[in-house]
């Protein structure tokens, strides 16, 4: 698909719920990006923990330089305005063949932010396409309201409740959001959206970065946490997070950890 440029993206992510391609960042900086995940499970003879894998931002540098490169921010930008904080990072890592997916749901479910003002930046850090579980969207569907949700906490489900749509999903107007290593897609928090398992011989590795401006508020719990990444926070609804110096530091992950279990309070909340 031919990327749509400037107030064209706008009405294009207004209308669908998402926008894709966009170029974040070129093919050596997504791969240094992928080297320093992979030299930390190399260092720790394992696959980084689901705990490691949110807000991986506040652990490694390289991610944090990520979430606040220009590219990104000025097509974020583009969609909520100047004053941006970065609420949440993921890593989503698919293993070539096993069977983790993401059923279909609505990001707004749990989060707790109000207004529903958040774009996701999922920026590929590995080639992100059809065979290799590549994230599928609903057009349209963040428009209306939300669709009720069921918990089925499914083994193979990679998201924290295993939260899925409680109607089915026509898969047949499904769009496959497929990136080359350092392209991005702009996702809405409303719209409906999952993907399949890895069926390729690499790993796929997407980092989501979930950016709302300062007047976003979290409804559900106190003390949430966010980072400031372009423009001036009048409102500081949220405590600020420290941005890493040094990868896996020991300030770093203290830091994390607060932040982490913080905002599983909040995802896990009955
Ligand atoms: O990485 C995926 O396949 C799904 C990502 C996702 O659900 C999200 O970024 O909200």
């Amino acid at each position: 698909m031919k990327p749509a440029s400037g107030d064209n993206q706008q009405q294009s992510y207004l209308a669908n719920g998402y926008l894709f391609p966009l170029p974040a960042l070129s093919t050596q900086e997504a791969n240094a990006a992928r080297r320093v995940v992979e030299a930390f499970e190399t260092e720790q003879g394992s696959k980084i923990s689901k705990k490691h894998r949110h807000k991986p931002h506040l652990l490694m540098p390289v991610l944090n330089d990520i979430i606040r490169s220009s590219k990104v921010l000025d097509a974020v930008e583009n969609i909520i305005g100047p004053n941006i904080l970065c609420w949440e990072s993921v890593l989503f890592i698919k293993e070539p063949g096993d069977q983790a997916f993401v059923s279909w749901h609505q990001d707004a479910t749990y989060w707790g932010l109000e207004p529903f003002e958040v774009v996701t930046a999922w920026i590929a850090l590995s080639p992100s396409n059809k065979a290799s579980g590549c994230m599928r969207v609903i057009p349209a569907s963040h428009i209306g309201e939300l669709t009720p949700h069921v918990d089925t906490f499914a083994p193979n489900n990679m998201l924290s409740r295993g939260q899925e749509l409680a109607v089915s999903v026509d898969e047949t107007h499904a769009v496959d959001i497929e990136l080359a290593p350092g392209q991005m897609s702009l996702h809405d928090v409303k719209i409906v959206h999952g993907s399949e398992p890895n069926q390729s011989d690499d790993r796929r590795m997407g980092f989501a970065v979930r950016y709302i401006p300062t007047h976003v508020q979290q409804v559900a719990a106190q003390g949430d946490s966010a980072m400031l990444v372009r423009g001036v926070d009048r409102h500081q609804f949220f405590r600020s997070d420290p941005a890493p110096t040094q990868d896996f530091s020991a300030a770093a992950m203290a830091a994390h950890e607060e932040a982490y279990l913080n905002r599983m309070k909040i995802m896990m909340r009955q």
